[in-house]
C-alpha cells in the first residue's frame, strides 16, 4: 500500500468555525487517510464540540477520526477510534470499550520494544518519533528513518511517521517505508503563498508519487 498523509489538528482550537473552513480546505488538497484531534489544555466539552464540528465534514470525504488519548471521548463522539500514547488508557483497556472494528494506534516513539509490544498486543499502527525538530510537542525521543524500513521489513501492521515533517523533508521518510506521514504544523502552517493548508497536502501528496519505496539497512 502507498503511503497516506494522516492529518494531526493543531494542539489549540480557538474557533473551531473557523478551523472546520481551514480543514476542508485542507481535505480538498488531495488524499487525506485520517485525522487525529489532539487538543491539549482544554476541558473535555472543548474536544467534543471540536469533535462534533469536524467529524461529518472528514467523514464526507471518507477521512477516518481518531481522538488524541482519550477513548472515553471517542465512543461518546463516535470517532472511528483513537490514538494512545505509553501514559494513556492501556491498549487493551482502550480495544474493550471501544470493541473490534476501532482503529486504535499507539505512540511507540524510537522503541522497537514498545512497537512490538503494540503489535502482538493487536495494535491497527505504531508511531515513531519524532523525526524532526518540532514545536508543536515536546518530544522525548528523535527517531531516525531506519526505524521505518526494520519495520516494514519485519511486521504487517503499518508505521506511522511523526513529528516535524514538512513537503520539505518527507521523502526520506516515504523511501523509509513509512505506511502514514503524520503532519500538523507543516500542514496548518504552510505558507498561503504556497496555497496554505490544501496546497501543503497536495505537495505531500505529490511527494509520495515522486518517492519510491528504498528501504535503509538496519543492523536486524
Ligand atoms: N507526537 P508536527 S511529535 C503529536 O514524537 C506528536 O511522538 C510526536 O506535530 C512524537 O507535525 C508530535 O507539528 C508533534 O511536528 C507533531
Amino acid at each position: 500500500m502507498p503511503c497516506r498523509v494522516y492529518l494531526i489538528t493543531p494542539p489549540r482550537l480557538d474557533d473551531v468555525a473557523a478551523f472546520s473552513r481551514v480543514f476542508e480546505q485542507a481535505l480538498k488538497g488531495g488524499d487525506v487517510a485520517c485525522v487525529q484531534l489532539r487538543l491539549k489544555d482544554v476541558d473535555d466539552q472543548t474536544i467534543i464540540e471540536a469533535a462534533n464540528a469536524l467529524i461529518p465534514i472528514a467523514h464526507h470525504y471518507n477521512v477516518a477520526v481518531l481522538i488524541n488519548d482519550r477513548p472515553d471521548i471517542a465512543l461518546k463522539v463516535g470517532a472511528d477510534g483513537v490514538h494512545i500514547g505509553q501514559q494513556d488508557m492501556s491498549y487493551d483497556d482502550a480495544r474493550t470499550l471501544l470493541g473490534p472494528d476501532a482503529i486504535i494506534g499507539v505512540t511507540c516513539h524510537d522503541s522497537r520494544h514498545l512497537a512490538m509490544q503494540a503489535g502482538e498486543q493487536g495494535a491497527d499502527y505504531v508511531a515513531f518519533g519524532a523525526f524532526f525538530d518540532t514545536t508543536t510537542k515536546q518530544a522525548s525521543t528523535r527517531a531516525r528513518p531506519e526505524i521505518l524500513s526494520w519495520w516494514q521489513r519485519l511486521f504487517e501492521v503499518p508505521c506511522v511517521a511523526i513529528g516535524g515533517i514538512t513537503p520539505q523533508n518527507a521523502a526520506p521518510l516515504v523511501a523509509a517505508g513509512a505506511d502514514f506521514l503524520a503532519v500538523s504544523s507543516g500542514v496548518w502552517s504552510h505558507p498561503d503563498k504556497a496555497g496554505g493548508p490544501g496546497g501543503a497536502v497536495a505537495a505531500l501528496n505529490d511527494v509520495i508519487a515522486a518517492t519510491p519505496l528504498n528501504l535503509l539497512e538496519t543492523d536486524a
